[in-house]
């Protein structure tokens, strides 16, 4: 039986990328001492800091929440917790009663915001009705409504499950299509402008999304397992993803080489071209004169309801 190298007690885990054997006790301290070290290199979070975490239900905001849950006191900054229920049926239900579950277990107040309840509709008619994918149209009402959150909260940054896996991805797929003036904007942490648009930070950036899942696993932490019933399979994205995955694990290590490689040179990419101004109708962050969510819900609804959104996250914090 293999034994743990730090101990030499019955060994749980084997990380491949760092040829290294662990028990469980160890496996958590080299995981959180991962994000640890994330946050100090990058300087994600501050002392003081009020950070607010987009809390999907899935494995890896979840796993952070419960991380970041335990680092607070060290580094010294408030956690609050934000859901978007996505109107996704029976999956977003669930996912919401994940959250909720969280929230308790590790003691951080936690804010629901209800796509329904401020639109009247959920993603599927969203994307229906503006005949866009529905992950397109997902990714700027969660993008939207979590800064506008955290704008009212006054929150520092705002933190997302994005792992290690999720970012050499993009970045790559960015790659091939040579997009790269969008590279810069994958960085661990991006910073934001006063007063509209919070900073955004990635506190799993250097960690494997299959540790994640472990850590989850050895740790009994409850998260919803199930798909999003609208996730595409078929995009480069996703392909790419798959075989990354193939290639890691015919040469371990290979994704973090890459990735800490890369964010040392991250300010060689050229700078994106698109300046960040304000929607004419809502005041939120946009690239052109009116903000994509304010474009969509006009499109779906026959009505720009980035004002109307605001007003509701205004009432409820
Ligand atoms: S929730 Fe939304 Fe994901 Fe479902 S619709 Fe796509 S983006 S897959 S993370
Ligand atoms: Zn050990
Ligand atoms: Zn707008």
């Amino acid at each position: 039986m293999p034994k743990c190298r730090i101990c030499g007690r019955k060994a749980v885990v084997y990380l491949r990328h760092s040829r290294l054997w662990l028990c469980s006790e160890h496996f958590n301290e080299f995981i959180e001492n991962r994000v640890m070290r994330t946050i100090k290199r990058y300087n994600l979070i501050r002392k003081g800091d009020r950070v607010l975490l987009g809390l999907s239900g899935g494995k890896d905001s979840v796993v952070l929440a419960h991380i970041l849950s335990k680092l607070r006191e060290s580094i010294g900054f408030k956690l609050y917790l934000a859901h978007i229920n996505l109107g996704i049926g029976e999956y977003s239900e669930k996912n919401a009663e994940v959250a909720k579950k969280i929230s308790e277990k590790t003691n951080a107040p936690l804010i629901i915001l209800d796509l329904r309840k401020i639109l009247g509709v959920g993603i599927p008619e969203l994307a229906l009705k503006t005949r866009r994918p529905p992950c397109s149209v997902c990714g700027v009402v969660k993008r939207y409504l979590l800064n506008a959150l955290a704008v009212e909260l006054k929150a520092n940054s705002i933190a997302t499950g994005h792992n290690l896996d999720d970012m050499a991805t993009f970045i790559l797929k960015e790659f091939l299509v040579q997009n790269l003036e969008q590279i810069p904007k994958l960085a661990p942490r991006i910073e934001g402008v006063k007063d509209y648009l919070v900073a955004k930070i990635k506190p799993l950036y250097e960690t494997y999304e299959e540790d994640i899942k472990k850590y989850a696993e050895l740790n009994n932490i409850l998260y919803v397992e199930e798909k999003c019933p609208l996730a595409d399979e078929t995009t480069l994205t996703w392909h790419l993803k798959k075989h990354l995955r193939d290639l890691e694990y015919r040469f371990p290590g290979l994704t973090i080489g890459f990735i800490r490689r890369l964010v040392k040179n991250i300010e060689k990419y050229p700078k994106p071209g698109d300046t960040i101004r304000r929607c004419s109708i809502c005041g939120m962050p946009s690239s052109g004169k009116i903000c994509s969510f304010c474009k969509i819900t006009e499109k779906a609804l026959g009505k720009p309801m980035g004002p109307h959104a605001r007003e509701y996250i205004k009432e409820i914090v």
